[in-house]
């Protein structure tokens, strides 16, 4: 298990030296920021960003995310230039030493949440999710709350010049099936993983969030099901996996120890993010600590199965709370984030004694 961060690069406020005081801390996983979806990442910015991780004494093996132009999604035929711009960007970060690539390919939207800031009995604020919030209002009315919520910080996956056309996306997506986004992705798969191979890099795919249908689009990746159906058209080990343990554990029905078991068993899921959730009866949920009696998520059972196969894979904590006063982009603050780290290490560490 190496450990590793979410980094926003230059959009960041947390110093990479904070990052490496945690515990344990081997990496970063990062991200250009300013580069348009579907354009190639330069090298030299590429190289500029892996540099400074160096320098901070951490690896930068994993990026999050690689996003895919919705022409991909769509499966217009512009989508050939953005396909091989992907390749391009696929050769690029191998340079550098980059192993991992997470996406996902959820129709114009990335995770979606009612609240940024819910305010738990301790005082702390977490992301929620209240399905009166979101299902049934105007998306539009969303994308203006998220902006307002995040107090200023860029939200990865809510960039600006997508959602400024999402009307025109909306009415592009018309008569959009899961099958056809299904073929959509196989395809793009097709193209790119002989090359990822050829650069010895693993792609893997993030589960959709929440894991199910939000404003009437499509949603492919929701539970092991759909897992075992993208394995299956992609055989190649180059397709893979990133076991988002608060994005599957939305839905109570995801057995995660069972879906662990398989994927990481079978080696498709280099990166894994870890993030305990709370279930509400009426069906709302909201995030908690990483702590596994917090939540619904059962964190020392996954550990466990990480831990029984010897995992060599990237494992970050995912959300945190935000906690101790601290002021940073919406479940990415420092301080919980960093005691998560430390939870799965200390669950880690407890049992490489106990198998001696
Ligand atoms: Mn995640």
């Amino acid at each position: 298990m190496k450990m590793t961060f979410r980094w926003f690069y230059d959009e960041d406020n947390i110093p990479l030296g904070y990052m490496k005081q945690i515990p344990g801390m081997t990496g970063v996983v990062g991200a250009l920021y300013h580069i348009p979806v579907g354009a190639p990442w330069p090298e030299t910015a590429v190289a500029t960003m892996v540099e400074e991780a160096h320098e901070a004494g951490l690896a930068l093996e994993v990026i999050e995310s690689v996003n895919i132009h919705e022409d991909i999604k769509l499966g217009l035929p512009t989508r050939e230039t953005y396909i091989e711009n992907y390749k391009e960007t696929i050769k690029t970060l191998s340079k550098f030493g980059v192993k991992v690539i997470c996406y996902n390919f959820m129709p114009i939207f990335d995770w979606t949440r009612s609240d940024l800031a819910m305010p738990l009995p301790d005082g702390s604020t977490v992301l929620s999710y209240e399905r009166d919030q979101i299902e049934g209002i105007d998306p539009v009315v969303l994308i203006e709350r998220i902006k307002n919520s995040a107090k200023g910080h860029a939200m990865p996956g809510w960039e600006p010049e997508r959602l400024s056309k999402i009307e025109a996306l909306f009415e592009q997506y018309q008569g959009m099936t899961e099958e056809k986004l299904f073929d959509h992705l196989v395809y793009f798969l097709e193209a790119i993983i002989p090359v990822a191979k050829a650069c010895d890099v693993r792609m893997a795919i993030h589960p959709d969030d929440p894991p199910w249908s939000v404003f009437g689009l499509p949603r492919i990746i929701k539970n092991e099901k759909d897992l075992d159906r993208l394995m299956a058209a992609v055989p190649e080990v180059e397709n893979g996996i990133t076991l988002c343990t608060g994005s599957l554990g939305a839905n109570l029905a995801n057995n995660l120890p069972r879906i662990f078991e398989k994927f990481v068993g079978n080696d498709r899921a280099p990166f894994i993010h870890i993030r305990n959730v709370k279930h509400l009866e009426n069906g709302d949920f909201h995030e908690v600590a990483h702590r596994d009696d917090e939540g619904s998520v059962d964190v020392k059972a996954l550990i466990k199965i990480l831990h029984k196969h010897d995992y060599q894979g990237y494992v970050r904590p995912d959300h945190g709370r935000m906690i101790w006063g601290e002021d940073a982009r919406p479940g990415y603050g420092l301080y919980d984030r960093a005691l998560g780290a430390m939870y799965m290490q200390g669950l880690w560490d407890m049992l490489e004694e106990e198998n001696k």
